[in-house]
C-alpha cells in the first residue's frame, strides 16, 4: 500500500494517517497493520500511568527531550483525555507542546477515549506499531491510572512507570488500588510539594511488602517535571529496568506475552462480532429469549446448541 510505503519512508504525514485510519476503523485498516507488522518489534515502549494531574505529560515532555539529547527518536501516545496533546490543550500545554512539534524526532499522537476502553486498547497497540514501524526508538504510552483497562494498557509495556504526587490526602492507599502493583519504577513528581519524604517511606514499605519483587527492585525517583528536574535519574532508571529486563530474558517473556494478549484479543472479538450478528441480531434468537422467559427453555442446552452451530 502507498501509505504503508510513505510511512516506511518516515512520512510523518502517513504515520498520522495511518493512525487515524486505526483510531476510526477505516476500511484500509486492517490491511495497512497487515503490512506494516513485518517491520514492527523494534521500539522500546514505556508505560506512564498515574492520577490525573499527577505531571504526566509534563514529565512525558522531559523524558522526550532528554531521549532525544542522548540521540534517540521518541513517539508519544498519550490516552488521558485531559491530556495537553489532546484537542482540548489549555494555552500554557499547547506552548508546551509546540516545542515538541518541531522536533522531527518526535512525535506526539493521543488518542480519544470514546468508545469502549476494551476497543482502545487495541487501537492504542496498533498506534505504538506503527510509530515503531516509523522507526521511533522509544515510544511513551500515557494513560491515566483510573480503571482496569487503562491500568492493561500500561501493563503491556516493556517498562510500567507509576508516577505519584505527595499530599494526595490518603497518599498511598489513593493509589494502591491496581496501579501499584504494576510500577517497575515510581517518580514521586512534584517533589517541591510538602510531603515528599512521607510519600517516599510509604512506597518503600509498601514495595518491601510485595515478596514477588525480588529479582527487580522498583526504584523511586523524585522529580520536579515542570522545571526539568531529576529527568535524567529517571531515563537512568529505565534504561537500568531494560538491562535487567534483557539480561534476565524477562524482555522476551514480556513481548511474548503481549503479544498473546493481543492475539487473544483479536480472537475474542472477531468471534464476538460473529456471534452478535449470526446469532443474537436474529429473529430465532428474540424467539428463543422469549421461551427462556416464559420458562419452556433452560439457557444451558441452548448455548450448548448454539456454539455447536457455530463451531461447524
Ligand atoms: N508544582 C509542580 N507542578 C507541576 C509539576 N509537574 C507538573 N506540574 C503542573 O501540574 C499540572 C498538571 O500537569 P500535567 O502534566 O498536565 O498532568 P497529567 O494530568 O498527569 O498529565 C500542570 O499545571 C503542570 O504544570 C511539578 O513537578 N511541580
Ligand atoms: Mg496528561
Amino acid at each position: 500500500m502507498e501509505i504503508v510505503e510513505k510511512l516506511l519512508n518516515h512520512s510523518r504525514l502517513a504515520l498520522s494517517k495511518a493512525i487515524t485510519a486505526v483510531e476510526n476503523e477505516y476500511d484500509d485498516a486492517v490491511k495497512i497493520m497487515t503490512e506494516i507488522y513485518p517491520h514492527t518489534g523494534n521500539a522500546y515502549v514505556l508505560g506512564i500511568t498515574g492520577p490525573p494531574g499527577a505531571g504526566k505529560s509534563t514529565l512525558t515532555d522531559g523524558l522526550a527531550k532528554e531521549y532525544r539529547k542522548r540521540g534517540k527518536t521518541v513517539g508519544i501516545v498519550a490516552i488521558d483525555p485531559t491530556s495537553p496533546y489532546s484537542g482540548g490543550a489549555i494555552l500554557g500545554d499547547r506552548i508546551r507542546m509546540m516545542d515538541l512539534m518541531s522536533d522531527e524526532g518526535i512525535f506526539v499522537r493521543s488518542m480519544a477515549t470514546r468508545g469502549s476502553l476494551g476497543g482502545l486498547s487495541q487501537k492504542t497497540g496498533d498506534a505504538v506499531k506503527l510509530m515503531d514501524a516509523f522507526g521511533m526508538d522509544v515510544i511513551i504510552v500515557e494513560t491515566v491510572g483510573v480503571g482496569q483497562s487503562e491500568v492493561d494498557i500500561v501493563k503491556t509495556a516493556d517498562t510500567s512507570m507509576v508516577v505519584v504526587i505527595p499530599g494526595m490526602g490518603d497518599d498511598i492507599q489513593a493509589i494502591k488500588a491496581g496501579i501499584l502493583e504494576i510500577g517497575d519504577l515510581f517518580t514521586i513528581n512534584k517533589a517541591d510539594r510538602e510531603g515528599t519524604d512521607k510519600l517516599n517511606i510509604e512506597i518503600e514499605m509498601m514495595l518491601e511488602l510485595n515478596p514477588e519483587r525480588v529479582a527487580w527492585r522498583p526504584p523511586i525517583n523524585r522529580t520536579i517535571a515542570s522545571k526539568g528536574i531529576g529527568i535524567e535519574a529517571v531515563i537512568d532508571s529505565i534504561e537500568a529496568h531494560k538491562n535487567y529486563l534483557i539480561e534476565s530474558g524477562r524482555l522476551a517473556e514480556i513481548r511474548r506475552a503481549r503479544i498473546k494478549n493481543e492475539v487473544t484479543a483479536m480472537l475474542n472479538d472477531r468471534v464476538n462480532r460473529y456471534i452478535d450478528k449470526n446469532v443474537v441480531e436474529t429473529p430465532e434468537f428474540e424467539e428463543t429469549v422469549r421461551k427462556l422467559q416464559t420458562r419452556e427453555i433452560e439457557p444451558y442446552s441452548v448455548v450448548d446448541k448454539i456454539v455447536g452451530n457455530v463451531l461447524k
